[in-house]
This record gives structure tokens, sequence and C-alpha cells, in this order.
């Protein structure tokens, strides 16, 4: 199915290997890459790339009308840890670029988008484990306001306007072709990354705290099948629950050194301890599983066998 479709903040964590995807799903031509900054050779040279404020609508739509774009991902925005030290920016990125898109596809000069929610919508006030799709939703974080404000935001779009905008609510990612930036969940990649590069490493967060996570395979593949799926099949129209695995760097840590005996973990938490002290440790995706057929396909097991496979041939 040919279709044209704009990644913005594709130099990311998500966005870049969500575009590779798509790039080979859809053509490479039809994907349009666009970011504040350039990327990744494979992302630069695998199609066409637009240098793009997300928070400038007259920009955002230019590129749009030029590539005749009938599908966006939203991927731009600022993370848990680094919003925390710029509030103003933080909601001005987030929630401007979010308006941005939601008002283009209320203009039908686009027919669909995807935005990431997060874990960080739920708050200390929320039930920890197994949390469900609907529940006491009271962030304490700047980021975390922000993704539960534009969850709102959506679901109006989409009731008020009929904008067909659908969403995730992602865990911690794990990937080994690009680093993650700012998040709060970082060291579940950091931590692979020291453990071949030093043999040891130092974690900001407690042994004990227990985080959803997500092979980001996993993540790719859920936004891809969530965009494909027929709209009758998209009851929730805020932010989907989306789970795959929990685990504490303990454990983490444990499963690392079945394939580095060697392997040492020291824990020094930092501020980004009280965030995650206040996010789930577990979620309930049944509404996700029942509606799109969600599943996930990377547990711990072979999470730490795939980034120590891969990353180990840098080293
Ligand atoms: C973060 O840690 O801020 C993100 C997230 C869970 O949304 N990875």
């Amino acid at each position: 199915m040919q279709k044209s479709i704009l990644i913005i903040g594709a130099c990311g964590q998500i966005g870049t290997e969500l575009t590779l995807k798509l790039r080979e799903l859809y053509g490479e031509e039809c994907v349009v890459a666009s970011d504040i900054r350039e990327g990744s050779d494979s992302l630069m040279q695998s199609g066409p790339f637009e240098l793009l404020d997300a928070t400038n609508y007259e920009a955002v739509e230019d590129v749009i009308l030029y590539h005749e774009i009938e599908e966006v991902y939203l991927m731009a925005a600022m993370l848990s840890a680094t919003a925390e030290k710029f509030p103003e920016r933080a909601w001005n990125l987030n929630m401007n670029s979010l308006f941005n898109v939601l008002n283009l596809a209320k203009e039908n000069k686009i027919n669909k988008i995807f935005w990431p929610s997060s874990i960080a919508v739920f708050g200390p006030n929320t039930p920890r484990d197994m949390t469900p799709q609907n529940s006491i939703m009271e962030p304490s974080t700047v980021y975390g306001i922000s993704k539960l404000s534009g969850e709102r935001w959506c679901e109006y779009y989409h009731n008020k306007y009929n904008v067909d905008v659908r969403s995730l609510r992602y865990p911690g990612l794990i990937s080994w072709k690009t680093q993650p930036g700012g998040g709060t969940t970082d060291y579940a990649v950091e931590i692979y990354h020291d453990a071949l590069s030093k043999g040891n490493y130092q974690c900001f967060l407690k042994e004990d705290t227990k985080l959803p996570m997500m092979f980001m395979d996993d993540a790719i593949r859920a936004a891809i099948e969530l965009m494909d799926s027929d709209t009758g099949q998209i009851k929730v129209r805020s932010s989907y629950n989306l789970g795959a695995m929990s685990f504490s760097p303990k454990e983490i840590s444990e499963s690392i050194k079945q394939w580095l005996p060697d392997f040492s973990i020291t824990y020094q938490p930092d501020f980004r301890q009280s965030i995650a002290d206040t996010w789930p440790s577990s979620i309930d995706d049944s509404k996700a599983k029942e509606d799109w057929n969600w599943a996930a396909e990377f547990d711990l097991t072979k999470t730490t066998a795939e980034m120590i496979n891969q990353l180990s041939k840098n080293f």
C-alpha cells in the first residue's frame, strides 16, 4: 500500500528506528524524516529529510503540503528527566508540536496521526502493579503532566473534530541502534553499553526500582500495527496502555551476568529516583490486546541476548 508519511523528531531514539522500518515497509521515497538536527548516516542517506522545528506551525504545514503527507508520526518530545530541568521549554515543545499536527488534521491537511504517550501519565496515587488502562492519573512530573494533557486533547480532537489520532503509553524503551536522551528509564540502555565497555555500571536508580520496559522492535511494531488497524478497532482515543516486561536494576544486572559473569553494578540514586518512584512497576495492557491484538515478543532474556550480541560487534 502506497502512502506518504512524515516522521517529526526522526533523529531520536524511537524516530530513527521507526523511520528505517517505515521506509522498508512503504518505500524510501514515501517516508520523509524531519528533525531540528541531522541524524545518523543510515537515516540521512535512506530517504528524504527536512530540517524542521516541530513547534513552528507554518514550517510543519509547508513540509506536509510540499510532500503531500497523509500520515504523521510525531515523535519530538522532551523526556522526563530533562523536562524537570526545563519545565517551560518541555511544556512548549510537548504541547505545541501536538497542537500543530492536531490542527493540521482538523483542517484535513493530514489523515492520521501517531503520537506517543508514556507511563509517566500515572502518578504516586495510581496503583503501581498491573496499572489498569483507566486509573487515577495525577502525574507529578512536567513530562507526565504534558503527556496526560496531550492525551486529553487527542481524545477531544477525535470526539469533536473526528481527527484520527492514535496513541500508545510507552514504557521505558531499550534499543542498541540509538541511545535515549533525558529519560528516567535510560539506565536500561546505558547499563548494556557500560557492561561491555567497562565491565561495571553505576546506576542512578535503587536496585529494587521495578519499571515497565520494552524492546524497541516491539515498540515500533506496536506503533505500526496500531496505525494499520481498522478505525473501528480503535476504541481508546486517549492512549493505550502497552506492556512487555518489568524489571529492576538488580534483575537486569543479573540477566547481563548470564553473558558477562564479571559484570558489577553499584547504586547511586539521584533526582531520577523520585520520578521513578511515582511510576507504575507493571502495566495491564489487556485493552490493547483485546482491541487490536497487541502481543509483545521480547522479554528480558531475549532483550539482553539481542543487546549484548548487537553491541558487542562494536567492541
Ligand atoms: C522517560 O524515561 O522519560 C521515558 C518514558 C518512560 O516515557 N522513557
